[in-house]
């Protein structure tokens, strides 16, 4: 199978394209041969998308709602189909498959609410006989990158806002997870969207995604990936004058409280650090554990993770999945030997498996580091993998400096059965998401998604913040008074 473009409606084949192999991470058999395009091909789909934003801007929002309700049909029909496709290029557990379509699901029946909702605000003018208001317009062309961890529902965060409020898309999925791209072009084709308004382009982040960044016709471009690309979108954007929302890495933790409920917190850590094998931006990877549990919850810890099935994600029972690639295997295991080396104690996994059935794959053993201290390079980085580092503290107040103390700010969650703590933690913790009794990872879509400092640049995904990104806030004033009438200047009373 090989994976083309989608431009204004069509399936193209890129100029001079080579082709790159999608490899199941589970088994490392070849899925498909995805496309890596070019400069010429990112500026083909921008004219196609700028061309049909014209029209597209002009259909009521209520009847571009209408497409969405139409692609949140034909997910939920497809959706077990659509978790296999995504669970074999990507990884993860087929129940999570389900989750992260369903995500998907959702994201369209809400946005398509917006089409009869997209409030803008009316309010006095300082002036008689005068009608003042601020209502959102489209941007025009927008520019989408998105990664591999959630190959689709983090597509439909970005896309679903953006049509319902007039814009027109391009898309670059990552090179690893191509297939959820297609199969979206697919239901768009099968809705028939109008040709141009949402379109697909395949390739690496420094050929295509470089010239989304540098083209004078994509307005805004919304970023979700490492933090490092993440700066040199935001720095070329920058230079172009370009909207760039950014949606980037985490150091997450999960405090743990003399007070709380410690099975229901180990259950919260166990499906934080290992579920999606810790490859979510949302991923727990840092235990902040109060001194006089600490023990007793790292016990608990180490009993369950033995009762964690790891292996290929479209097996019912597996809890834990291969991660991504060859190099993220490298990269995880290459924090084993700094973690020791810091003077951490690894208390299990930090193994990549490569006995049978494990070969094949890209599995690495769920892994525990103590007597960690804040500073340490395993509990500043974010490894995203199955790892997690616990750090014992003496109170609360350590807890949520130690959370804190890091360069990201995505997402943090406290087990307390104490109702001051819970309210303090809400309004200390510096994070975008906060949780409480619960894990950090599982957001809704209905909620804004984003984070603090290093994690983004002040915009939000998903929920109805993402409105935010893709409009314009347009102010409008209409003199019904008949005669030229001078803001501050004739309103004197
Ligand atoms: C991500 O890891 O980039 O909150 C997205 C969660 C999911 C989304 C994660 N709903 O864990």
């Amino acid at each position: 199978m090989k994976l083309t473009n989608f431009i204004g409606g069509k399936w193209q084949e890129a100029t001079d394209a080579t082709y790159t192999p999608v490899i199941n991470p589970a088994t490392g058999e070849e899925l498909a041969q995805v496309q890596m395009s070019t400069g010429q091909d990112v500026d083909r789909a921008v004219q196609s998308a700028k061309e049909a934003q014209k029209i597209w801007s002009r259909v009521p929002a209520p009847k571009r709602a209408d497409y969405l309700y139409e692609i949140g049909r034909i997910m939920k029909e497809k959706k077990e189909h659509l978790a296999q496709v995504l669970t074999k290029e990507m990884g993860k557990v087929i129940e999570e498959g389900r989750g992260e379509v369903q995500e998907g699901i959702d994201m369209a029946f809400y946005m398509a609410g917006e089409g009869r909702r997209l409030f803008g605000e009316t309010t006095p003018s300082e002036l008689a006989d005068k009608f003042a208001m601020s209502i959102r317009a489209p941007i025009g062309v927008v520019g989408l990158i998105t990664p591999w961890n959630f190959p689709v529902a983090i597509a439909t965060w970005k896309s679903f806002p953006a049509i319902v409020a007039g814009n027109t898309f391009l898309w670059k999925p990552a090179t690893e997870t191509p297939m959820m791209a297609y199969e979206m072009a697919k239901i768009f084709e099968q809705v028939g969207l109008p040709d141009g308004v949402a379109n697909i382009v395949f390739g690496s982040g420094a050929e295509v995604g470089t010239a989304m960044i540098e083209h004078k016709d994509i307005k805004v471009i919304s970023f979700t990936g490492s933090t490092e690309t993440g700066r040199k979108v935001a720095e070329a954007g920058g230079r172009n004058l370009k909207k760039v929302s950014l949606e980037m890495g985490g150091k997450n933790a999960v405090i743990v409280m003399d007070d709380a409920d410690l099975e229901l917190a180990v259950d919260g850590i166990l499906w934080s650090a290992f579920g999606t094998a810790g490859q979510r931006c949302t991923a727990c990877s840092r235990v902040i554990v109060h001194k006089d549990v600490k023990e007793k919850l790292q016990n608990r810890l180490l009993e369950k993770i033995e009762t964690l099935t790891i292996g290929d994600g479209m097996d019912e029972t597996v809890k834990v999945g291969p991660v991504i690639n060859k190099k993220a295997l490298e990269k995880i295991h290459s924090y084993i030997g700094i973690g020791q080396k810091e003077g951490a104690t690894l208390l299990a996994g930090g193994e990549i498996l490569t006995e049978s059935p494990y070969d094949k794959g890209n599995y690495y053993a769920p892994t525990v580091f103590s007597d960690v201290t804040p500073d340490m390079r395993i509990a500043q980085e974010e490894i995203f993998g199955p790892v997690v580092s616990i750090i014992e503290v003496n109170d609360f107040e350590e807890a949520i400096a130690v959370n804190n103390g890091v360069i990201y700010g995505l997402s943090s969650s406290i087990f307390t059965s104490d109702v001051n703590k819970v309210f303090k933690a809400q309004r200390d913790l510096d994070t975008g998401i906060v949780y409480v009794n619960a894990g950090t990872s599982g957001a809704e879509i209905h909620l804004p998604f984003g984070g603090t400092k290093g994690t983004g640049n002040g915009h939000r995904d998903s929920g109805v913040a993402a409105l935010d990104v893709f409009t314009e806030w347009k102010s409008v004033y209409v003199d019904y008074s008949g005669k030229l009438q001078r803001a501050q200047i004739d309103n004197e009373i």
